[in-house]
């Protein structure tokens, strides 16, 4: 008995044994960390099993190696884990392999990543620290050379049971929902799972013999909507042959509009603008991991995002039939202007992919007048003014707006409203200053237009890029605040919501368009303005929401794929269909009663597979110099 205890002590001393528990138990803090309910034990077992078999990998190296290789794999999981929780924190969803390769992008966002870096993150390297001190002044009984070997293989040998075990149940158990998946199939037995079965492996490049022309009409049929010939859809050719300009909005959320704060408007200018415009109230977000760039992406090809990957990043080098290039061929000159660097977002290939003539980024804006990222949205606007004065014409100009990105922090004197005191500090009250500063440089940019007589011969579209304001940023005073500012508690439905509007100077009045929309919908809609029809040019997953009278909005990022807003509820599926989440649309209550949705759920899946059947099917281009 006391052979077995002395061996026991032996073992757990051991640098094998210490590393393994070490870092399981920082794999079940994260469990804590990131999901609300979750069992202890088997979150233990489900990480421990896969730490302690590759910790025990370590111990077949030759003994000169080991003390480095334990630390070593300490940083590398630590690291792993800590790109878990940050990304968690910043998109709000558990990242497959593929995602964490993306993780360059978020250090490139090092303000936004550092306002979301609590300091008691780097309290996951202490132990390192604490083995390092013990190690160099001796307090530390460290077994590893004459540790019995046995011990040692039979945890191996039972880690890789019980990994084998959980990999294999696990193989077969399917939930969509990612967060839901890493918490039930344990982070690393996600993340293995995910590199075993890509699930995108099923999707099939679409057959190329296939024209455009067949592919939405395919589209349609799973829509199950009905052709409509192009002259006898309302509003075709309103804006013929004028310029277009886009702007979109930075982290710009619907709710924002025709709000007051302390009596104040936070929006005067786009609020003035809507009784000039077309508005539509009721559209939502579609974006993927890509964030800004998916919302670009999407204005510009009506295609659905990846769903595990910025589609810049993992599809921007294909040429892809897009507004630019069907602009091109109608004479237009196409530009698109954003303040960042272009190898952001993977746009030094995005925008050759989109078939944009010319993009102006950085540093082309210089370094002056600096806010969160980068230059300001006025010196964004100043610069395109000056080029678009010169520009030849008709032209397609897109603006990608940044001063108001995440965290919001705007310097003192851009700051226009005079807030209440309990706003101070919170991080409602700068989006808000925020966003106030985003509508006062749009209502200066729209003033330059007009004066550079631009403006009346243009169509003008505004939209949201994705939400700014999560739940999970929210701490009770800013909800608080928040739920005073809407008159009803915020929820996912204010948060995926975001505005779309669109001004052609003498032609729209101020009508409010009440249907439901997504970002796929901007470009048919445009499309249909401008009497371009794009029914046998272009493959769009979206539809005109001036002759539109049902539409199901497809979301597979923010809410797992399959979920969907129909014209009565958000819905998303949780293990699967039935036992989803859905909240009614009018009065945002829960919704039990939705099982007879069930073939919108079909739907967007169906659509979103064949999308992405789509994209695959389309060239890759070399691009060596990006700069046109
Ligand atoms: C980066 C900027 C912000 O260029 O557009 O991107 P986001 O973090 O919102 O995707
Ligand atoms: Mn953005």
């Amino acid at each position: 008995m006391g052979k077995i205890w002395s061996n026991l002590r032996r073992f757990l001393t051991s640098q094998y044994a210490i590393f393994s528990i070490i870092l399981t138990t920082k794999a079940v803090l994260i469990h804590l960390f990131l999901f609300h309910d979750f069992d202890l034990i088997k979150a233990f077992i489900l990480e421990g099993c896969y730490i302690f078999l590759l910790m025990g990998l370590i111990e077949f190296l030759p003994a000169r190696f080991r003390n480095m290789a334990y630390f070593l794999g300490d940083a590398v999981l630590t690291t792993l884990f800590g790109g878990i929780v940050l990304y968690v924190a910043y998109f709000n969803t558990v990242p497959t392999y593929f995602a964490l390769f993306q993780l360059g992008q978020v250090s490139a966002i090092s303000d936004s990543v550092f306002s979301l870096l609590n300091p008691l993150y780097l309290l996951m390297y202490v132990d390192m620290l604490i083995l390092i001190l013990l190690q160099r002044f001796k307090k530390l009984p460290i077994y590893t050379i004459k540790i019995n070997k046995k011990w040692v293989k039979a945890a191996i040998t039972v880690a890789v049971v019980l990994a084998l075990m959980s990999f294999t149940y696990y193989k077969g158990v399917d939930i969509a929902n990612p967060v839901l998946a890493a918490e039930n199939k344990g982070i690393l037995n996600y993340e293995l799972l995910n590199l075993y079965k890509n699930p995108q492996a099923n999707i099939k490049p679409l057959d190329t013999s296939l024209t455009p022309a067949e592919i939405n009409e395919k589209i349609r049929d799973i829509k199950g909507i009905t052709y409509k010939k192009p002259h006898n859809r309302t509003w075709y050719g309103v804006a013929k042959g004028r310029n277009i300009i886009v702007i979109q909005m930075e982290s710009f959320q619907n709710f924002l509009l025709n709000t007051k704060v302390n009596g104040e408007e936070i929006t005067p200018n786009l609020n003035r603008l809507l009784k000039e415009s077309l508005y539509f109230p009721n559209v939502f977000q579609q974006v993927g991991p890509g964030n800004t760039s998916d919302a670009e992406y999407m204005m510009n090809t009506s295609l659905f995002p990846q769903a595990y990957s910025a589609t810049s990043i993992s599809e921007g080098d294909r040429k892809t039939p897009s507004l630019p290039r069907l602009l091109n061929h109608l004479g237009y000159n196409t530009m698109t202007f954003h303040a960042d660097e272009l190898k952001f977002w993977n746009r030094d290939q995005l925008y050759p992919a989109l078939g944009f003539n010319h993009f102006y980024e950085q540093p082309l804006y210089g370094n002056k007048d600096i806010v969160g990222l980068g230059p300001s949205d006025d010196v964004l606007y100043n610069k395109g003014v000056s080029i678009l004065k010169k520009s030849p014409q008709p032209f397609y100009a897109m603006f990608v707006s940044m001063s108001s990105h995440h965290p919001y922090k705007i310097p003192d004197e851009k700051k226009g409203l005079t807030l209440p005191t309990q706003y101070d500090g919170s991080i409602v009250g700068d989006y808000l200053q925020a966003q106030h500063y985003t509508d006062a440089a749009i209502g200066r940019f729209i003033d330059r237009l007009k004066a550079e007589g631009l403006w009346n011969n243009s169509v003008i579209v505004f939209y949201g890029d994705h939400f700014g304001l999560d739940r999970k940023m929210l701490n009770k005073n800013d909800l608080s605040l928040l739920n005073g500012l809407l008159d009803h508690p915020y929820s996912s439905i204010d948060r995926y919501n975001i505005p779309f509007i669109v001004t052609i100077p003498g032609v729209t009045h101020g009508e409010v368009n009440r249907i439901i929309g997504g970002q796929l919908d901007f470009l048919p809609t445009v499309a249909n303005l401008m009497g371009i029809s794009i029914d046998n040019q272009l493959v769009h997953f979206g539809q005109d929401l001036l002759n539109t009278t049902h539409n199901t909005i497809g979301m597979r990022y923010y809410m797992p794929e399959g979920s969907f807003i129909n014209e009565k509820i958000m819905y998303q599926p949780n293990k699967n269909f039935d036992d989803g989440e859905a909240l009614d649309l009018r009065t945002r209550e829960p919704v039990t009663e939705f099982r007879h949705y069930k073939s919108d759920y079909e739907r967007v899946i169906e659509l979103e597979n064949l999308s992405d059947a789509y994209v695959l099917s389309l060239p890759k281009m070399v691009i060596t110099n990006p700069k046109p």
